[in-house]
């Protein structure tokens, strides 16, 4: 994105939300990869989290929106390569299926999610504990879903933000 200092002068307040983003983009430190599609930005955290409530908090201390609504085929065919198959990387993504088991919505909207790619057997609701979802860099379907506090796991937060 370009700017143009005349532009700033007008936009002050736009440009410092601009120049912040900036240093999200380029903050390598705190990020496995990153990438745009379709107007968003995409993010995953290096340091890992071990719940939705911790990789919802990574997102959005880190101006880096809230995690990943999958919303068509084509952002789930971006977000598998992002992840890199093969990786080993586990990321939280939005829905819970918490209100009505098997019909999953986001967190944030509370909009119903339709776009899934389940792993073999999956979605098992493992002891009935399961209303969270992860992404699964090494698996052929890559969703599954897990329990939403998950101290053992070693997981990212995917996060996903608009741009300007
Ligand atoms: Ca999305
Ligand atoms: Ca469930
Ligand atoms: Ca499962």
């Amino acid at each position: 994105m370009t700017i143009s200092a005349f532009q700033c002068l007008l936009f002050a307040a736009l440009c410092v939300l601009v120049a912040s983003d900036i240093k999200v983009i380029l903050d390598n430190a705190k990020v496995i990869a990153k990438g745009t599609f379709s107007n968003k930005l995409y993010y995953i955290s290096k340091p890992p989290v071990a719940s939705f409530a911790q990789a919802k908090n990574w997102c959005a201390a880190n101006g880096a929106g809230y995690p990943v609504e999958i919303e068509s085929l084509e952002e789930f065919a971006f977000l598998e390569s992002l992840v890199k198959p093969n990786s080993g990387l586990r990321v939280f993504i939005a829905g819970t299926d918490a209100n009505k088991d098997g019909t999953w919505v986001s967190q944030r909207t509370g909009a119903q999610l339709n776009v899934f790619d389940w792993s073999f057997g999956e979605p098992n609701n493992n002891e009935r504990q399961e209303d969270c979802l992860e992404l699964i860099a090494d698996r052929a379907g890559r969703l599954n879903d897990i329990p939403c506090n998950n101290p053992n796991g070693v997981f990212s937060a995917l996060c996903e933000k608009e741009l300007f």
